[in-house]
């Protein structure tokens, strides 16, 4: 199978500069080499164009700050996203900070009737700009694709909803805002808290994700935020949250879904080298994306 790759430099959907280098780390850490490696055929399409505004979005009128260029973005993405997958090949999305999942399940759920979302996270990102504590839009892509927020965010890709909140599962939540705690509840969206995960193992927490996810899809994306894992294994990031999944243990949730062979899309966000040590972070995500795509040891 062909995997075609898409980088996308944004880092205004939150307030620390540099997770725009992610797509060019990622690179450095040899996604493409790995990939090859494997026996797929690569095509790297390169980064999208992300216009920058000349200063930040300081008034941010609705609570959403850089609105306007991260909706342009998206919808660029958008449109990219649906070529790939017109094109039969795997769409692998490298951020970015994580606005930018607005515009992958906007391209990936276009030709479904019924996508499962993977969403392996410390955070909900079930913000809108109403209760969003920070503004940030890198907090808000899964609600959006659920059809929730400003109509800006929501419409991108010319329709909405993207995904059905019963087809979602959050996986390494350990930080949530009031808001994201009562929609979880309000529509039904299944979350392995890292409660779930300590208690059952990642193993079990994946077999049930994987199943809950294809019951009655017609596709997976996987969207793997960098800052899911523990921040000892992940130090690149913007918004470290102390108690996550191990590198190992994300190593086996993407071994079991490659086992599983259930994902159709993927992206890897949050990738910020400024924060980092020896580009660990994005080294972390080049071994996971091989996991992912089925390298093993024997
Ligand atoms: C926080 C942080 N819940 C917000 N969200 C992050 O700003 O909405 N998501 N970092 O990955
Ligand atoms: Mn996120
Ligand atoms: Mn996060
Ligand atoms: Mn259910």
């Amino acid at each position: 199978q062909k995997i075609t790759i898409i980088g996308v430099p944004m880092d205004l959907g939150q307030m620390r500069r540099g997770v725009d280098m992610g797509p060019s780390v990622i690179r450095y850490a040899g996604v493409v080499e790995r990939l090859e490696a494997l026996g797929y055929e690569v095509e790297d399409r390169g980064d999208i164009q992300i216009g920058r505004p000349s200063r930040l979005d300081v008034k941010n009128d609705q609570n959403l700050k850089d609105l306007d260029v991260v909706v342009k973005a998206n919808q660029m993405l958008a449109d990219e996203v649906m070529d790939i997958v017109s094109e039969g090949a795997f769409p692998l999305i490298l951020g970015g900070d994580h606005s930018i999942a607005i515009g992958s399940l906007a391209g990936t759920a276009k030709d479904k009737e019924n996508l499962g979302v993977i969403w392996y996270d410390a955070h909900g990102d079930l913000n809108t700009g109403e209760t969003s504590p920070s503004g940030n839009i890198h907090g808000m892509p899964l609600a959006a694709s659920i059809g929730l927020g400003h109509e800006n965010l929501t419409s991108i890709g010319g329709f909405s909803p993207k995904v059905k909140p019963e087809n979602i599962v959050i996986i390494g939540a350990r930080s949530l805002d009031e808001g994201e705690r009562i929609l979880i509840k309000e529509r039904g969206i299944h979350v392995y808290t890292m409660h779930e995960i300590d208690r059952l193992g990642m193993s079990k927490v994946m077999e049930e994700a994987a199943e809950i996810v294809t019951k009655n899809t017609d596709g997976v994306h996987l969207s793997l935020d960098l800052d899911a894992l523990d921040p000892n294994d992940a130090p690149g990031v913007g918004t470290p949250v102390i108690g996550g999944p191990t590198y190992r243990e994300t190593h086996l949730a993407m071994e079991i879904l490659a086992e599983k062979n259930i994902i159709t899309s993927a992206e890897f966000v949050e990738v910020n080298p400024i924060l980092d040590v020896k580009n660990q972070t994005a080294e972390a995500a080049v071994a996971l994306i091989g996991s992912l795509f089925g390298e093993k040891l024997l």
